[in-house]
C-alpha cells in the first residue's frame, strides 16, 4: 500500500493529491494514509501535507529501490525485480542464495552497503553505505559454462557505455575492471553454479564507486581506488547510473543469448580497452611475465605478445593483469 501511495504522489507531479482521492482510489482510511506518509517520510521521502489540499511529494531520497531506479529503466526483464537491502554482508552472496532456490533470470539484488564484499580469488571489495553501486544480477543463461567468462565482458562493456553516457570518461581493463584515470573504479565479480555442460545459474556482482570521497576508501586503496565524485568533484545520480546499466546490458546480453554473438560487446571493450597497446605484466597463480597487450578476439580472449615474439591466448579465469610498474 506504501507503495501505491507514493506511485499516486509521483503521477501528480507538483500536485496535491487530497486525502479522499487517495483513500477513494486505493480503497484505504484516511488514517491508514497518515500512517503511511509518515512511514514515506521515515525513509527519506519529502512530502508537503497541508490540511483540505492534501499531500504532496517534493523530494525523492537517493536510494536504490525499484521505485526510484524504474523511472529511468526500459528493460524488459533485466533489473524489473529489485530486491533491497539497507546492509547486507555480500549481494553476491544473497543472489546465490536466492538463485540456487530458483529466483528468476534478471532479478537484481542491490544493496547501500556491503559489510563482507568480495572480490576475486576471495580478495575483500570495501562497500561504503550509498557511496556507490553494489549489486548482483542473477542470470540463467542457456550456453555452455565455457561461455561464462564472457559475460563479465558484456557487464564491462554495459558499465563502461552508461558511464560515457553520463560522460565519464572511463575505460576497461580487460577483463573484470573498469578505470578512471588509470585507477579502479569498478570491479566485476561473476560466479556460477553448473554441471560440466549446463549452467544452472550466473550471478555477475558489479561494485562501482560512485560518490566517495577519498577518506572513504580504506588506507591501502588510497592509491589505486577512485571514484566518479573523486574524479569530477561532483556527485553523480546512482539511480539513473544503475537504470542506464541495465538497459545496457539487457541489449548486449539479448546479443549474447539469441544470436551468440558477442561482437558488439567486444567493439566497445576494443574501444576502451586500457591495455591495448601497452607491456603488462600476466599474473597467475603467484607466477608473472611480461607480454604486450595486442587484441581481444571474438571470444572475448586477450592477445599478448610473448618474450619470444609468439602470440598467445590469454583467458580471463585465474589471470590478473597489471601494468609493468603499478596497476595499469
Ligand atoms: P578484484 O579481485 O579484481 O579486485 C579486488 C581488489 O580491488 C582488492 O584486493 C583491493 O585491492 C581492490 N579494491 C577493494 N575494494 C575496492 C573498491 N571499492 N574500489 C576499488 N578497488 C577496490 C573485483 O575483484 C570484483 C569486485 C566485485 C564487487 C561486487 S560489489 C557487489 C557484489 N557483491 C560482492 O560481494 N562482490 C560484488
Amino acid at each position: 500500500m506504501k507503495e501505491r501511495i507514493l506511485n499516486l504522489l509521483r503521477e501528480s507531479e507538483n500536485q496535491y493529491v487530497s486525502g479522499q482521492n487517495i483513500s477513494e482510489k486505493l480503497g484505504v482510511s484516511r488514517a491508514a494514509i497518515w500512517k503511511h506518509i509518515t512511514a514515506l517520510k521515515e525513509e527519506g521521502y519529502e512530502i508537503d501535507s497541508i490540511s483540505r489540499k492534501g499531500y504532496m511529494l517534493i523530494g525523492s531520497p537517493d536510494i536504490l529501490t525499484y521505485g526510484e531506479v524504474s523511472k529511468n529503466l526500459h528493460t524488459s526483464f533485466i533489473g524489473r525485480k529489485i530486491l533491497y537491502f539497507d546492509s547486507i554482508d555480500s549481494t553476491n552472496k544473497k543472489a546465490k542464495e536466492l538463485a540456487f532456490q530458483g529466483e528468476q533470470e534478471g532479478t537484481l539484488v542491490v544493496s547501500e552497503e556491503q559489510t563482507m564484499g568480495r572480490g576475486r580469488l576471495g580478495r575483500s571489495w570495501s562497500s561504503p553505505k550509498k557511496k556507490g553501486i553494489w549489486m548482483s544480477l542473477i542470470l540463467r543463461p542457456q550456453v555452455e559454462p565455457e561461455h561464462i567468462s564472457k559475460i563479465t565482458l558484456l557487464g564491462a562493456a554495459a558499465i563502461a557505455t552508461a558511464l560515457e553516457e553520463m560522460n565519464a570518461d572511463v575505460k576497461i581493463k580487460w577483463p573484470n575492471d573498469i578505470t578512471l584515470q588509470d585507477k579502479k573504479l569498478c570491479g566485476i565479480l561473476t560466479e556460477m553454479s553448473g554441471e560440466l555442460n549446463e549452467i544452472n545459474y550466473v550471478v555477475m556482482g558489479m561494485g562501482i564507486n560512485v560518490n566517495a570521497d577519498e577518506e572513504d576508501f580504506p588506507m591501502e586503496l588510497k592509491t589505486k581506488a577512485t571514484s566518479l565524485k573523486a574524479c569530477y568533484g561532483k556527485d553523480f545520480d546512482r539511480k539513473e547510473l544503475l537504470a542506464r546499466i541495465m538497459n545496457n546490458f539487457e541489449e548486449l546480453y539479448q546479443e549474447f543469448i539469441q544470436e551468440r554473438s558477442i561482437e558488439t560487446t567486444i567493439k566497445i571493450c576494443k574501444e576502451k580497452s586500457v591495455l591495448l597497446g601497452k607491456d603488462v605484466r600476466i599474473i597467475r597463480r603467484g607466477n608473472e611475465r611480461a607480454v604486450t597487450a595486442v587484441d581481444i578476439n571474438q571470444q572475448g580472449e586477450l592477445i599478448v605478445k610473448n618474450e619470444q615474439g609468439e602470440l598467445e591466448r590469454i583467458i580471463s579465469g585465474e589471470v590478473s593483469v597489471r601494468g609493468l610498474y603499478g596497476y595499469i
